[in-house]
């Protein structure tokens, strides 16, 4: 008899190809979380505020509800849904220019006010849709569009470790940085995003999930050089793990 193994998460619009560049991880996260909330049976509940960026591609891939947030103010919309609609899922989908640069201060406010909705962050050390200009996360010595010769500490400061940051705060109640590098990374982060999920369903508050990823169009590698580059490099400035677990 045959037996089925796998099939498609529903949080996916059926028959949509992702338009991502070979090698970018969005795809994967965006399956991911499609999965951890079919598993917890909130399909119908889950909304999506998304950043600008590549990360704002996935409006036209996921099947539940969603909104885009000028650059920045996804965690000021997202406050906003998720205390006029309790009973919804929110989830905020950032990248780091988005995240850490422009949108710091929404960022940080609605960790320290402990919203409870949840974040997934995902840190590629670069701009990605805008052609690779420098961002918080980019590592030292880091070539971009905004910082040819690399990035220099005396010129731009040091990389921002944003889990690091949040939990200098006391009332975020889970953060957790994932990688998609290997099988094992990949369930690794489907499990931090359905912890994170399950929480905000207890009302626990605020979490995020931080997925370091590669970005081998505006690095300028091969995918096979980036996924190097990302264990070498990325691995080293933002070691993967549990940072806070206060559920
Ligand atoms: C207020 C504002 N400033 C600048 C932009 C231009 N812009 C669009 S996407 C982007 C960078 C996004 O980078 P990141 O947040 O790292 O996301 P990624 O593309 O890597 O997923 C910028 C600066 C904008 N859309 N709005």
């Amino acid at each position: 008899m045959e037996k089925k193994v796998y099939s498609r998460t529903n949080g996916l619009l059926p028959g949509a190809v992702s338009g991502f560049c070979p090698g970018c991880m969005h795809g994967t996260v965006h399956k991911l979380i499609g999965e951890a909330a079919e598993e917890l049976g909130q399909l119908d509940h889950l909304v999506r505020v998304e950043g600008v960026g590549c990360c704002g591609l996935g409006q036209f891939y996921v099947s539940h509800d969603e909104t885009i947030a000028a650059h920045g103010r996804a965690c000021a919309v997202a406050t906003g849904i998720k205390r006029s609609s309790p009973e919804s899922l929110i989830y905020t989908y950032q990248g780091d220019g988005d995240l850490a640069a422009i949108g710091l201060a929404e960022t940080m406010s609605a960790a320290n006010r402990g919203e409870n909705f949840t974040v997934i962050f995902v840190n590629n050390g670069i701009y990605g849709m805008t052609g690779g200009q420098m961002a918080p996360t980019t590592l030292l010595g880091m070539k971009s569009t905004t910082s040819p010769g690399g990035r220099v500490a005396e010129e731009h400061g040091y990389p921002m470790h944003m889990c690091e940051i949040l939990d200098t705060l006391t009332a975020p109640v889970y953060l957790e940085r994932t990688s998609c590098d290997t099988p094992q990374h990949v369930i690794a982060t489907r499990n931090a995003i359905k912890k994170a999920f399950k929480y905000q369903l207890e009302g626990k508050g605020f979490s995020m999930v931080e997925i370091v990823t590669s970005c081998p169009t505006n690095w300028g590698m091969n995918t096979l050089d980036s996924l190097d580059f990302l264990r070498d490099k990325m691995f080293a400035e933002y070691p993967l793990g549990l940072i806070r677990d206060n559920g």
